[in-house]
């Protein structure tokens, strides 16, 4: 189940072609599931990232190989900070009040589509998203 989800808006952004969406997964199964990929209609691409410690001590975002994984009766939280959908290419802005449908995908072969409202988020934008466009690979896309 996926609760309170949101995307970033792009209103302001330093670059328009990337956000993120956040949300609150609950797995009430018992066996552990992990959120491993998304997709929608208003970007290329979306990947599952994770906040990691560089060896500068900074905090850099990298792709999470193994997904999110959200244990058995349990819960998982995609932060600002943390977990987050990298939603990549977007094809369009992305204003506040308006919505992001997301198809997500599970390890366990299921998928689930949620719509997600476009909210502000001012915290730290600069640091949170560094220079992620050199080492992906929509830049060749014009
Ligand atoms: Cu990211």
């Amino acid at each position: 189940m996926v609760e309170d989800p949101w995307v970033r808006t792009t209103e302001g952004a330093t670059d328009s072609t990337m956000t993120a969406a956040f949300m609150s997964l609950v797995n009430p199964g018992d066996a552990n599931v992990s959120l491993t990929g998304a997709s929608t209609s208003v970007a290329m691409m979306c990947q599952v990232h994770e906040m990691v410690k560089g060896s500068d001590g900074k905090a850099v975002m990298q792709e999470a190989k193994n997904g999110v994984v959200i244990p058995a009766g349990s819960h998982a939280h995609l932060t600002p900070g943390g977990f987050h959908v990298m939603i990549m290419g977007l094809k369009q802005a992305l204003p506040v009040g308006s919505e992001v449908t997301l198809e997500l995908t599970f390890s366990n072969g299921t998928t689930k589509t949620v719509v997600a409202p476009v909210k502000v988020f001012t915290e730290e934008t600069d640091h949170y998203h560094p220079s992620a466009s050199s080492s992906m690979p929509m830049g060749n896309n014009g």
